[in-house]
């Protein structure tokens, strides 16, 4: 054995008169100890088996416990591992044979489980003869979300445990039970309020001596062919609509599937078959890329760990507009108490009465119950002064977007607010700099930039000025997760770095429309290249006059003789502003149901014809190209600038603020599987038709020529770093 498990006796070599002394020390406690999360590293499956051994061989052991030190049970195999395997294009040692060793052992095991038991851990789990655990654990089987299934028999053990609808929904969608549900479904046998050790050692002894059940010889749960066939064909056809494109929620169900007609031994043959199709599937490689990623962002190198944050228990939100009133709701749903200010009492009215009506919607939909939505929304308070903003401790400023509105915002700021309070402003586009200069703490002042909807998006833009200082970065950063965010620091740019791509990726899909494709072939090949839509359904929705102002604000800076798209300003000159005057790019009928509008792309032939724009056909591959390669472009000139700190924060961006698809691991990722100089050649033949808008990114070029990737260039700067 090693370092990673430890066998002791509770008790055997304790002196104090202890009543139990002899009941406890007939059970073995195996401590699986491999921080942060137990992972099952190489050691560790090995001395779980040793010590399975070692049990077995001890006459004076009656049973065992297996728990996790630290903070949680197993979380699962060793994700590190997985990149290892597929880089070598070869598969390890599984962990079938140790379960069944487990599940083998003449004396009952009692897994003991708090914090997590997810993938191989609840695979474990499973394996053991009991499961205690405590009240806020959970359990899961999180696989798909890396591109993967279980690969330790969880397609089999799990159905044999909670019955197969449940095994099936818990193995497609990845989403883990509470250990509350887990007890009633039968996978947990007792749940333990208090110490779980000496709970779980107590449940050892009350079973020790007894027959132990295996969960493999189970079968009463495993449901007739035709009960069965209805799940199957449910759980497709729900992954086919929530997991669109992904390969992995199919591979469970067909696994588990497989195992309804097999023997429990061959059940866990095919498996392992569709488990090692999905490892070695670029999907997984991406999938497990952006696992990785979405921790990495958190690691700023100049802002260290130990950085000091800044306390945020009370927080102002000025403007209750669309913005203002979700990021009210997203520090109120994480019991942050808020003010929210606008200029007067109807204003504030008309944004809570917004608030109201999305709370009430998730209540409809399940996600909040009415008693948590009536807490939450005692925490915003409406407020048409800034007479009480001196007892907060940070303000986000969500007005209209202009720079000479924000820094009159700002300056006032300045006057109310206490020193060292942050001071904080969701633009999407200005400078944080200049805004920032409008104070007298610019140290203080930085950009969080939310996603609409703000309540329900996952990334925060985290800007950093000049002068922002690092315990304002950190607390930020660190408030991101409290906010159920994933904060990703970036530089101040124009657009910082989503928006700055999202720019040439928009500008795209008009010339597209423009040199002859249709709107709905635009948006259907983004859309089966996997986004969630397609860019011109997005610009509809987020309405096209936000852009249209900012370019007219902006048009002094655009270069003469350089093409710009003209449709959508047309549009915009037009009234069309999109799904709010239910007419942009499509129309709306009354439910905001997008119709292909024949007058529209009429418009459209006119006015090219009229700025001379040669009209032919265009493929699918070449929209996904010319608008993908846009946004690989602009990203490789950001990453050269430093306005982000790694490719993978641009991937991070990308897949949780602009709906780009998960498993092909963000446009950064994307390309290295493209392969750079493919994406570089491409991007040259487009400057050659397109013109200066198209040349190619020094740093794309020069990684091209290198064979390099940007996960390669990644690499480099954190060695150098
Ligand atoms: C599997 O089990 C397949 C099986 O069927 C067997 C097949 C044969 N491996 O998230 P955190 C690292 S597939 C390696 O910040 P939290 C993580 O990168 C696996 N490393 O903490 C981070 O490192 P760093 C199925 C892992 O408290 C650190 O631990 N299991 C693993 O917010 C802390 O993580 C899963 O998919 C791992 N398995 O959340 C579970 N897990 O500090 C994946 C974590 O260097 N993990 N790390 O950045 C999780 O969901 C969360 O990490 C957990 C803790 C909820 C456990």
């Amino acid at each position: 054995m090693n370092n990673l498990v430890k066998v002791t006796r509770p008790n055997q070599n304790d002196n104090d008169s202890n009543k139990d002394k002899n009941k406890n020390s007939d059970i073995a406690v195996i401590t699986i100890d491999n921080p942060p999360v137990n992972a099952l590293s190489p050691g560790v499956p090995e001395a779980i088996s040793a010590a399975i051994d070692e049990i077995n061989a001890d006459p004076a052991v009656k049973a065992a416990v297996v728990i996790g030190a630290g903070r949680t049970f197993v979380a699962g195999a060793d994700i590190k591992e997985f990149v290892k395997m597929t880089a070598a294009g070869a598969r390890r040692a599984t962990l079938l044979p140790l379960l069944l060793r487990i599940e083998d052992s003449a004396k009952p095991v009692v897994m003991a489980i708090h914090g997590s038991a997810f993938g191989g851990g609840l695979e474990l789990a499973m394996s053991g003869h009991y499961r205690v655990a405590s009240p806020t654990a959970q359990v899961g089987q999180p696989e798909v979300k890396l591109g993967i299934i279980p690969g330790a028999g969880g397609t089999q053990r799990l159905p044999r445990l909670v019955g197969l609808a449940k095994a099936v929904e818990m193995c497609a969608e990845g989403k883990p039970v509470s250990a509350r549900e887990a007890a009633a479904l039968g996978l947990i046998d007792q749940l333990i309020e208090g110490d779980l050790l000496a709970g779980a050692i107590s449940f050892a002894h009350d079973v020790a001596g007894k027959p132990a059940p295996k969960t493999r010889e189970r079968t009463a749960k495993l449901g007739t062919p035709t009960e069965n066939a209805a799940i199957f064909a449910a759980a497709r056809s729900v992954a086919a609509k929530k997991q669109r494109g992904l390969k992995a929620p199919l591979a469970a169900i067909n696994a588990i599937e497989a195992g309804t007609s097999l023997s429990f031994d061959e059940g866990c043959q095919a498996e392992a078959k569709f488990f090692t199709e999905c490892l070695f599937s670029d999907q997984s490689k991406a999938l497990i890329h952006v696992f990785f990623g979405e921790r990495e962002v958190a690691k700023i190198p100049d802002v260290p760990k130990e950085t000091p944050t800044l306390p945020v228990n009370r927080v102002a939100v000025v403007g209750s507009g669309t913005m203002g009133g979700g990021i009210a709701m997203v520090f109120a749903n994480a019991g942050i108490p808020v003010l929210l200010k606008d200029v007067d009492e109807a204003a504030l009215a008309a944004g809570m009465g917004k608030i109201r009506k999305n709370y009430a919607t998730s209540v409809e939909r399940g996600r909040f119950t009415q008693a948590f939505v009536d807490e939450r929304l005692q925490m915003i308070t409406p407020v048409p002064s800034y007479d009480a903003f001196s007892s907060v401790d940070m303000v986000v400023e969500a007005v209209f977007e202009g720079m000479a509105l924000k820094k009159e915002v700002f300056a006032e700021l300045d006057r109310v607010c206490r020193p060292g309070a942050i001071l904080a402003s969701n633009t999407s586009t200005l400078n944080i700099d200049e805004i920032a200069a409008a104070t007298s703490r610019p140290e203080s002042v930085i950009g969080t930039h939310f996603f609409s909807p703000a309540n329900v998006m996952r990334l925060l833009e985290i800007v950093r000025g000049k002068k922002t200082s690092n315990e304002v970065i950190a607390t930020c950063m660190q408030l991101s997760k409290k906010l159920g965010k994933i904060g990703v620091l970036v530089g101040n740019c124009r657009g910082f770095v989503g928006n700055r791509m999202f720019g040439p990726y928009r500008r795209e899909a008009q010339f597209l429309i423009e040199e002859g494709a249709d709107i709905e072939a635009v948006d259907q090949s983004l859309v089966e290249f996997g986004n969630a839509m397609g860019p011109l359904a997005t610009g509809d929705l987020a309405g096209l006059d936000v852009g249209w102002r900012i370019r007219k604000e902006y048009r002094h800076l655009e270069k003469p003789g350089i093409r710009q798209p003209f449709a959508e300003d047309r549009l915009c000159e037009l009234g069309r502003y999109g799904q709010k005057t239910s007419k942009g790019w499509y129309r709306y009928d009354e439910n905001r149901r997008p119709i292909a509008d024949p007058e529209v792309i009429a418009l459209i032939r006119k006015w090219s014809a009229e700025a001379g724009v040669p009209q032919r056909q265009i493929s699918s591959d070449e929209i996904v190209d010319r608008c993908t390669y846009a946004l690989v472009n602009e990203g490789a000139r950001i990453l050269e600038e430093g306005y982000a700190l790694r490719a993978v924060d641009i991937d991070i961006i990308y897949l949780n603020g602009y709906g780009f698809p998960a498993y092909r691991g963000g446009p950064m990722w994307y390309a290295d599987t493209v392969g750079l100089p493919k994406v570089y050649q491409r991007v040259c033949e487009f400057q050659q038709q397109h013109g200066e808008l198209w040349a190619p990114a020094p740093l794309l070029k020069r990684l091209a020529e290198a064979g390099k990737t940007f996960a390669e260039f990644d690499k480099e700067q954190l060695a150098a770093a």
